[in-house]
């Protein structure tokens, strides 16, 4: 029997994941997840992000990770005879950095597994704080760092995506003008998939290049640094860049630590990748021609790409996909947390906001653009919620904002060039079906729930099979590897109402109208609400 554990590092939370592969066997053993506000309130986050003046600064603190991996790790032990593990990888939120002094590499290798790990950890960092990907203060350095690559389209053409503000090298450039000592006294910069592996290892762990390729630093199509990228980022980045690896690449064993104070063995620990790519696994995505639709924190679509089809207009990601191949990915940052402010506005429990969705008629409370906070997709910089022929009536917001996000989602991914007949959702929202219903009328496609909700930290477990069992024996097909885990659950098929698809698609033109307006792209989209209006009014 082997055990495989994946752990899940997100914006709001820890999660674990262990499965059991024995020949044909497969079964989830165990599962837990905790949120770090309530866990750890001492560290004082919201919704896992330090509360800050600034709208588009967001960090988070790195010893709040470190302190839920110990605890995660102690109470999995206490829960199953964790012996048997035979490997842990794991997922993490992407593009946040962790700077470490050069004080690190000795602590990591000699932690004391009598003491708590945070304890020991306080001192390594050159940084106390770790910019996030809800972080969006960077401008200036994407534009630096653009022009002295040789344009937007030649970064993304190398890197997989123009410049974005949270991406890791316009956020590093950053820290190295506004604080060049503390920039000075950084030995490595991880990210926080890395930086949590490297406590695993005990040891400093390589970058997987699904998460390196969140970077606007990693030539794509040769998986190392890109030089100029990297250059034109600081003077001196690449020694303090840890090495790429292949996402199947071991980067240790559990270190002596967590052996001795929780009874862990040697297990391998394999290169802990970003929530999406693993998301990709953890959902079966691991052959071109489906998508997969993540609502956690970050509203996410994503699907596996055999060839880097590279977004022209500038919104979506080309990452390194866990299988090798490559993926597509647009994300959204007003996804849930914005669900849950319309909601609260509401006044209304999840419950009593799906059953507005269901009874309120589509497209009757127009268009919302819910900026809450600065926006990804589109390019959004000041925040701010732009509605379009909408009323107050909480019931009518809910179904708007619901509708509109989805809308969003389907033009904003269009770039994929995915034939979209089978979507499979996944994220704390995916448990909600009145949402789901609406996706699939607007994508006009199947919508499936899967059977293990947190896809990022199945993804990572699943990653970590794949790699455990490639290095010790012939190599295991990827379909094996998910098969038993990650298909849809049939009968939580929900399908398209093709009357209202039709409708969308009408409506979808006169949510880009409202969206280019609010951009100030576009004339006032008054005339095209009327056309739908006179043209829809008896539809439903
Ligand atoms: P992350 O992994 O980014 O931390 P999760 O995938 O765990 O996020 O999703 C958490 C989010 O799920 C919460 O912020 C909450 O808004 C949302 N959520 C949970 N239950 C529901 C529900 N029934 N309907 C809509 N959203 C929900
Ligand atoms: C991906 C992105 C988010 C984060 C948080 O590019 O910014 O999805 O990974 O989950």
């Amino acid at each position: 029997m082997a055990l495989y554990l994946g752990l899940d590092s997100s914006t709001q939370s820890l999660s674990a994941v262990v499965i059991e592969i024995s020949g044909s066997a497969r079964r989830v053993v165990q599962t837990r997840s905790f949120a770090f506000d309530e866990v750890l309130p001492h560290y004082r986050t919201r919704h896992g992000v330090l509360p800050h003046d600034d709208p588009k600064v967001a960090m988070s603190p790195p010893q709040m990770w470190a302190e839920a991996l110990d605890l995660m790790l102690g109470q999995l032990a206490n829960d199953i005879d964790v012996r048997d593990l035979a490997a842990v990888s794991g997922s993490a939120q992407q593009h946040g950095s962790v700077f470490l002094n050069a004080s690190a590499t000795q602590v990591l290798a000699s932690l004391d597994p009598g003491a708590p790990l945070v304890a020991q950890i306080r001192d390594v960092f050159s940084r106390e704080e770790s910019p996030i990907w809800m972080d969006s203060s960077t401008t200036q350095e994407c534009a630096e760092i653009t022009a002295a690559v040789g344009g937007e389209a030649e970064l993304a053409r190398r890197t997989g995506s123009r410049a974005f503000e949270r991406f890791t090298g316009p956020q590093i450039r950053k820290f190295f003008k506004d604080a060049p000592a503390a920039y000075a006294a950084t030995d490595r910069v991880h990210l926080v998939s890395s930086f949590l592996a490297s406590l695993l290892a005990g040891q400093h762990a390589a970058i997987d290049t699904g998460d390196g390729s969140g970077m606007n630093l990693m030539d794509l199509a040769s998986s190392q640094w890109w030089t100029s990228a990297v250059r034109a980022t600081t003077t001196d980045l690449e020694v303090k860049l840890p090495s790429l690896a292949v996402p199947w690449a071991c980067v240790g064993t559990l270190s002596r630590y967590w052996q001795s104070r929780y009874g862990y063995p040697a297990a391998s620990v394999i290169v802990w990748s970003g929530d999406n790519p693993c998301s990709l696994i953890g959902t079966g995505l691991v052959r071109e021609g489906r998508i997969a639709v993540s609502m956690g924190t970050s509203d996410t679509v994503f699907g596996v790409m055999n060839e880097p089809r590279v977004d022209e207009s500038g919104t979506g990601h080309v990452f390194g996909s866990p299988t090798g191949a490559f993926m597509g990915l647009t994300v959204f940052q007003n996804g849930s947390l914005a669900r849950e402010r319309v909601r609260d506005v509401a006044h209304m429990t999840w419950p009593q906001f799906s059953q507005s969705i269901a009874s309120t008629p589509p497209t009757a409370g127009g268009v919302i653009l819910p900026w809450f906070e600065p926006e990804i997709t589109p390019n959004v910089r000041v925040r701010g919620v732009r509605r379009y022929a909408s009323s107050d009536d909480g019931d009518t917001v809910v179904r708007a904002l619901v509708e509109s996000q989805q809308i969003a989602m389907m033009l904003h991914s269009s770039w994929m060039n995915v034939d979209v007949d089978t979507i499979h959702a996944t994220g704390g929202a995916a448990a909600n079906r009145e949402i789901l219903q609406v996706m699939a009328d607007v994508f006009g496609a199947d919508v499936y729930q899967l059977e293990v909700a947190n896809s990022a930290a199945l993804g990572a477990a699943l990653r970590a099979a794949h790699a455990h069992m490639n290095a010790s024996g012939p190599s295991v097909r990827w379909e094996e590897v998910v098969g038993g885990f990650t298909e849809p659950r049939a009968s939580s098929r929900i399908r398209p109402d093709a009357h209202r698809h039709a409708m969308y698609r009408e409506w979808a033109k006169v949510y880009a109208a409202c969206e280019a307006h609010a951009l100030g792209r576009g004339s006032d989209p008054s005339a095209a609400i009327a056309q739908f209006r006179a043209r829809f009014r008896d539809a439903e």
